[in-house]
């Protein structure tokens, strides 16, 4: 029996996009349209179905819950801000509030308006600013509700599909371009962050906690080779520490936003920079159980990625942790197998504030389209009726109690 520290927020994250449904002003929505892209249309409803969602979270013991808001629809046109769409995310939420559940607030989940790409979009500098406008635009109205904030979500994981691999708008294949979207989306937290603290010190609210929700990976070397070892090493300093290193820096992270899912077995064909930073195992070396998607389940993996964390001296939220499956039977061991490795990191002093699992609902998969299954609830997509999953019951116990049996 493992008990988890008292205050702890247990919950589920979503994001806009994912979720509300029509989202058209967005350069996903446009991009989704085109030949052989799949359609993100109704998604879950959310936007209608919030409340009756907010309730199921309720029931099921959540006192935390992390959403996005949609800055496409917050700012459909350049410069004329939406105060009835702001009005929405103010009524999200109070009704979050009112139900006991804590809101964690994400400005940005990968979407962006449709006008942002007019002009380069990220690889624009002039991005940054128009983010901290929508964002403080935001941030004044739902201050007085709202303690947790996070700028940007998984800056890595966006830059890289969409700048470098090209595999999401605007689909661009440019290493130079990934970089400058990357070192631009850092300035925009850091710019937000301090907004975001002024904006509470002018209003005399008690001070927010705000950070990114960084994907990390466990990067495991498949063999002893100095190659593989090297790799795995170097892969784990860039792209899981390498951002965390620089706004730690910059002091602009109250807490570290962890979105675990995964480990990659690392096995170079020989060395080469593109081996050293892409190569993985082909070989089917270790094998482990996988999830529908075909990405390794390592749990062990978050727990020594926290442990890694401990020397930052900040607390860490798991941000999202996740299974897509059609066994629910492994959803509730994936999440039970997490919340060891994580109790085992704050047994040896890693301060991790909650956990939020990916996702409260069934949703959009980005490029994957509707086919993989994240949710606690399972969502009819013809009827948008909710079935709460024996695994998301079996969580509610630990979120009721704190404790895991
Ligand atoms: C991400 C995003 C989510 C995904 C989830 C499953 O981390 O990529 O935050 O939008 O849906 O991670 O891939």
């Amino acid at each position: 029996m493992l008990t988890f520290p008292k205050n702890f927020l247990w919950g589920a994250a979503t994001s806009a996009h994912q979720v509300e449904g029509n989202n058209s002003c967005c350069d996903w929505w446009r991009w989704e349209q085109c030949e052989g892209h799949k359609p993100s249309g109704a998604a879950c409803r959310h936007y209608e179905f919030y409340e009756q969602d907010f309730d199921l979270a309720k029931e099921l013991g959540h006192n935390a819950h992390r959403l996005s808001v949609e800055w496409a629809r917050i700012e459909q046109e350049k410069g004329k801000f939406s105060q009835c769409d702001l009005q929405h995310y103010i009524d999200v939420v109070i009704a979050l509030k009112e139900r006991g559940i804590e809101p964690i607030v994400t400005l940005h989940h990968f979407t962006n308006p449709a006008w942002l790409s007019g002009f380069g979009g990220w690889a624009n500098k002039r991005a940054v600013e128009y983010f901290l406008r929508y964002a403080e635009f935001v941030v004044r109205a739902l201050a007085p509700h709202v303690r947790y904030w996070v700028t940007v979500n998984e800056p890595t994981i966006y830059m890289s599909h969409a700048f470098l691999f090209g595999v999401w708008p605007p689909e661009k294949k440019s290493f130079f371009k990934a970089k400058t979207v990357e070192n631009n989306l850092a300035v925009a937290h850091i710019k937000t962050y301090r907004m975001i603290h002024k904006t509470y010190d002018k209003m005399k609210l008690p001070a927010p906690r705000v950070s990114i929700a960084q994907n990390m990976m466990a990067f495991v070397p498949c063999t002893s080779s100095r190659k593989d070892k090297f790799a795995a090493s170097l892969r784990d300093r860039l792209y899981n520490f390498g951002l965390i290193d620089k706004l730690t820096r910059a002091k602009t992270l109250d807490f570290i936003g962890v979105n675990y899912y995964s480990r990659q077995l690392v096995h170079l064909k020989k060395w080469g920079v593109g081996n050293i930073i892409w190569d993985t195992c082909q070989a089917g070396h270790q094998p482990l159980p996988k999830n529908s998607l075909g990405w390794d389940i390592y749990p062990a993996g978050l727990g020594d990625i926290l442990l890694k964390l401990k020397k930052y001296g900040i607390p860490v939220m798991i941000t999202e942790n996740g299974i897509c499956t059609t066994e629910d039977e492994e959803r509730w061991e994936y999440i039970s197998e997490h919340l060891k490795n994580i109790h085992m990191a704050i047994s040896k002093g890693v301060p991790v504030l909650g956990y939020l699992y990916w996702s409260l609902m069934d949703n959009f998969e980005w490029d994957k389209g509707f086919v993989p299954r994240f949710g606690l609830i399972d969502v009819d997509y013809k009827t948008f009726k909710r079935a709460v999953r024996e695994s998301a019951r079996k969580f509610a116990d630990v979120c009721r109690t704190g404790i895991l049996k």
